[in-house]
């Protein structure tokens, strides 16, 4: 039987953290759709985020993107954020949206544009260091289009080269957390396509690189609660980009393609012990709100993610081993499937209601008037810088 008072303390530590860059307009390379209300700042943006945390109860933190979030004053942007009740995450580089940048950043053939592209990763560290953040999400657009384009090998020994730059530079509360994406801008090689490349990188680096899983960066099919477990076990797992994919890097709200996935990764999640939070996980939400309302749409995803966990916390896990070590297919198949098929929905609400939040945040946040409000105040709001 599962303690059901153990599963909500568990459920009350949950920590979602929320990209700034959800709350902007964003869309494809066809279409960016303007919404009413969008932020115009990162300011705004944190305060749109910080309604997601109001109603939620489970979203203290937003991670920025530099440039798209640059301001003059990271310490008193962190201010900002504490006054709206959250605070600044992960820091997200961004050496993708430069012109230098056609044939790759830190793996660029040219030193001169590799320079640039860690002047600005270590630009980045200046910023977590005014920010207090402890963790620099690195995704590399690198790669080449075609056979030849450039040497696979000498672009890794590059790689490799910006990485130490940048470690060298972190204090030793903060890390590095490597990303991996299978293509996308890069359609022939990626120079960090796999968990196994990132992971290779990052146990080079040492203690203070980790790798990150973005749920919509691999190939279809792929099994991701395996990497999860995996890198769980190896001490090597940084963090997660939530979000679902039907196709490629769709960045649609987490839980809504694939809920059952999604348990099963907060399953091994668990299972590894990297819910505790000294493990240091760092739960993220990577997604753009294209058609449907931002705000909203984050709340949703928030609480995919909170049922999920709370499915993967009522696993009967005395019951899983028993039926394990018996070697009881489907006995052992069984018990994960009925935690999977508890509708976790009235404990999410009975929890809310025990922690002073409204039981429906969805309905809650509709109700407050916000929407309407930013949407009257807020003239000529920023795209997300993300799909345009
Ligand atoms: C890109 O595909 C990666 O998912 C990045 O984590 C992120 O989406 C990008 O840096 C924009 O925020
Ligand atoms: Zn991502
Ligand atoms: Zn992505």
């Amino acid at each position: 039987m599962t303690d059901l008072g153990a599963v909500k303390s568990a459920l009350r530590q949950q920590a979602i953290e929320l990209p700034s860059w959800a709350f902007g307009n964003s869309g494809t390379r066809f279409k960016v759709f303007a919404q009413k209300g969008v932020p115009r700042t990162p300011q705004e943006k944190i305060a749109d985020a910080a309604q997601v945390h109001a109603y939620t109860g489970i979203a203290p933190s937003v991670a920025l993107h530099i440039p798209w979030d640059a301001v003059d004053d990271y310490a008193a942007l962190a201010a900002y954020a504490a006054e709206q009740g959250v605070r600044v995450g992960t820091i997200n580089a961004n050496v993708f949206q430069d012109d230098d940048f056609r044939l790759g950043s830190v793996t660029n053939p040219d030193p001169a544009v590799r320079r640039k592209a860690l002047d600005h990763l270590l630009a980045c560290v200046d910023v977590m260091d005014a920010t207090g953040s402890r963790d620099l999400k690195l995704w590399f657009a690198d790669g080449t289009n075609y056979p030849g384009q450039d040497d696979i090998r000498a672009r890794q020994d590059r790689l490799a080269e910006a990485l130490v730059a940048v470690r060298d530079r972190l204090a030793p509360h903060q890390r590095i957390l490597l990303e991996y994406k299978l293509f996308e801008p890069a359609f022939y090689t990626t120079d960090v396509p796999d968990w196994g490349t990132a992971y290779a990188h990052c146990l080079k680096l040492g203690e203070q690189a980790q790798v990150v899983v973005d749920t919509g960066h691999h190939a279809p099919g792929t099994n991701i609660e395996f990497i999860v477990a995996f890198l769980l076990r190896e001490g090597k797992l940084g963090g997660f980009d939530f979000n679902s994919r039907f196709y490629a890097d769709d960045d649609l709200m987490v839980g809504a393609a694939d809920p059952f996935q999604l348990f099963r990764i907060m399953h091994e999640v668990v299972r590894g012990g990297g819910y505790d939070p000294a493990a240091g996980i760092a739960f993220m939400l990577d997604q753009c709100h294209n058609i449907e309302a931002k705000i909203p749409g984050q709340i949703r995803s928030v609480l995919n993610a909170q049922e999920a966990t709370a499915k993967a916390l009522l696993v009967d896990t005395d019951a899983l081993e028993a039926a394990q070590r018996a070697g009881d297919v489907l006995g052992a198949n069984a018990v994960l499937m009925d935690a999977y098929n508890t509708d976790v929905r009235p404990l999410l609400a009975e929890l809310r209601a025990e922690d002073g939040l409204d039981p429906d945040p969805m309905a809650a946040f509709a109700r407050s008037g916000y929407l309407e409000r930013i949407a009257a105040e807020r003239v000529g709001g920023q795209q997300a810088g993300w799909g345009a």
